[in-house]
């Protein structure tokens, strides 16, 4: 299998860390790709994914699985299921709703670096990056508040909770997000004592 990958991509760093915890890592051949609005990007969009966005899973029958959740349950699935996303029952649904909000604060997040470094300046929207940045935000201050999520065995809502933590440390390093969420200044620590997490960190920026 081969997967399309920046390491500067939160959402390809889930997946990163999701193939090491399952397993899978030594399948996976990592091969670079760099999409970002604006620019055609259009092999890429013909041959892997017409939204041309990145990670893609390309399997070995041709086939392609895009997005990020699906690309990991893929993955869990086949180290047997269960490992990173639950089959059934009240969790499952829990956990893919926390999963649907944090991939949605990545959303917000990546919009605010494009609008800053991709829109040219005079078309830029401070009001609109404004909001974005306060979903994210917002979302941070839910999961700050939600003890649950920290004390349960490794799932991919913790493996995207440390990389929305990851991306603000990488991409809005002001933001100032330890202070006000110590809790999830605690969480994250932690996480990075998994060689998974460790070595999954963005570049320094
Ligand atoms: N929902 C997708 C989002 C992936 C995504 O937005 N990836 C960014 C890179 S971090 C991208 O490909 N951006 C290029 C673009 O939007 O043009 C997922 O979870 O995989």
């Amino acid at each position: 299998m081969k997967l399309t990958f920046s390491p500067a991509s939160p959402f390809a760093r889930k997946v990163r860390i999701a193939a090491i915890e399952t397993g899978l890592i030594d399948r996976i051949e990592f091969v670079a790709a760099t999409v970002a609005p604006g620019q055609p990007n259009d092999q890429y969009a013909r041959d892997i994914n017409p939204l041309k966005k990145l990670p893609a899973l390309i399997l070995d029958n041709g086939e392609v699985v895009v997005d990020s959740y699906v690309i990991t349950e893929y993955l869990d699935e086949l180290a047997g299921g269960g490992k990173l996303i639950p089959t059934s029952g009240p969790t499952r649904w829990k956990v893919k709703s926390d999963h649907s909000l944090l991939n949605g604060m990545l959303d917000s997040m990546l919009l605010c670096r494009y609008e800053k470094m991709v829109r040219p300046q005079g078309l830029q929207w401070q009001a609109w990056a404004d909001d974005h940045w306060n979903r994210a935000w917002t979302g941070m201050a839910r999961f700050e508040n939600a003890p649950d999520v920290a004390s349960r065995p490794l799932d991919i809502v913790q493996i995207a909770l440390v990389c929305v933590l990851g991306y603000a440390d990488f991409r809005f390093a002001d933001c100032g997000w330890r202070k006000a969420y110590p809790k999830l200044d605690a969480f994250h620590q932690k996480m990075l004592e998994r060689p998974s997490v460790k070595i999954s960190a963005p570049p320094a920026a």
